[in-house]
């Protein structure tokens, strides 16, 4: 299985299978000279586990990360950096039904088709107990990224199935365990959970993630465009089907006039580029939205065909989340930290010396 690896100058590998011993990470190019401790990446993993409330999958792991290599004294050196966090709570006999046969929407029936084997337990490598890596490495690039540039990468569920906002308040985010910005709603997401995790039935979400303190500069505007590699590596996530920069879809239904951002020695009028322009990010916040599918393991019986190619129902059972959105909020954050130092180390490299040219429009400027 290739194609594990993330990043050009900040590499990120990443090893193993949801039921197996340990899930595990390699950053290679981390710069030397970073305090690093195991206790540092608690926050982030704690924000993206499962069993944080009834409203997601009730397997419960410590999420424990051990750092194997890459740190010395307490910091980076440079060498790569290995992260392994062992799996503690799989219960790969929920799957036993599932070894001759495919959930409906799920990656069982295509790993199967290409590469004539499949590890079912607890989905093996499709599994999104992978992201607890993800966002493992990007605790240390969000650190270093706001260490030396100010960036600080944070986002908030947009949508919940029907559900949106009717206010918006950062403050509120991190206190509901939906990354909701209404705290108004709260009871209104929490009957809406229960009800359907009753039904046995999924939603989808929505995801927005901004970047603040961004420099101008960052992203190569050819292939190596900003925006493409932010939306290959969130479009990456498990159960994503769609992804905005800025406006997204809705630049369809604008005129030119609206949609260009004007700008003034004051700063920019607007963002709908979603701070990036020819692939080249302009010093505005960066802002991506993510759609992810509702989650295909449901306890509704749905039709399929077992490996004999004979009709059969499949329910499936085991500890799923009936909203994948609510607990990918620290994933997309994760993979918007890991574009940016990745560009920021690329931009270093091949424009560290350029001189400062034109003026600078501020970008963080109240829209
Ligand atoms: C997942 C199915 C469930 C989730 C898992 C993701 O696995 P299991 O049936 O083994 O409990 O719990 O999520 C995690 C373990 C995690 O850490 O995110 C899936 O099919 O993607």
């Amino acid at each position: 299985m290739s194609s594990n690896s993330f990043g050009k100058l900040f590499a990120v590998t990443t090893f193993g299978e949801s039921h197996g011993p340990a899930i595990g990470c390699v950053i290679d190019g981390c710069p030397p000279g970073l305090a690093l401790a195991p206790d540092e990446f608690a926050h982030d993993l704690k924000r993206r586990a499962t069993g944080r409330s009834r409203h997601t999958s009730q397997r419960h792991e410590s999420d424990q990360v051990e750092i194997l290599s890459g740190v010395y004294e307490g910091r980076t050196t440079g060498a790569p950096i290995g992260l392994l966090v062992r799996n503690t709570d799989a219960k790969s006999k929920d799957y036993a039904d599932l070894v001759d046969t495919f959930r409906p929407g799920h990656a069982d029936y295509t790993y199967l088709k290409k590469y004539g084997i499949r590890d079912p337990r607890g989905g093996g490598r499709s599994s999104a107990r992978e992201t607890t890596m993800r966002v493992a490495a990007a605790v240390v690039a969000k650190k270093w990224l706001h260490e030396r540039h100010g960036i600080v990468v944070r986002g908030h569920l947009a949508s919940l199935g029907p559900l949106a906002p009717r206010a918006f308040d950062w403050a509120a985010v991190e206190e509901n365990a939906f990354f909701w910005p209404d705290a108004s709603m709260v009871p209104e997401l929490e009957s809406f959970m229960d009800a359907l995790r009753k039904s046995g039935d999924s939603v989808g979400a929505r995801i927005d993630v901004e970047a603040t303190n961004v420099p101008p500069g960052l992203g190569e505007p050819v292939y190596g465009k900003l925006d493409a590699e932010l939306a290959s590596a969130l479009m990456g996530i498990n159960a994503v089907k769609g992804v905005e920069i800025g406006a997204g879809f809705a630049a369809v239904a604008q005129r030119g006039s609206e949609h260009r951002d004007e700008m003034t020695p004051a700063g920019f009028l607007s963002n709908h580029a979603g701070g990036i322009l020819g692939g080249i990010s302009t010093g505005q916040p960066v802002r991506v939205s993510i759609a992810l599918k509702p989650t295909s393991s449901i306890r509704l019986p749905g039709r399929s065909v077992n490996l004999a190619g004979e009709p059969v129902e499949v329910v499936t059972k085991g500890r799923h989340d009936p909203c994948v959105g609510i607990r990918a909020t620290p994933i997309a954050e994760a993979m918007v930290a890991l574009v940016l130092i990745d560009h920021v180390l690329r931009h270093r490299a091949q424009c560290g010396d350029v001189a400062d040219a034109g003026p600078t429009i501020p970008g963080n400027v109240p829209q």
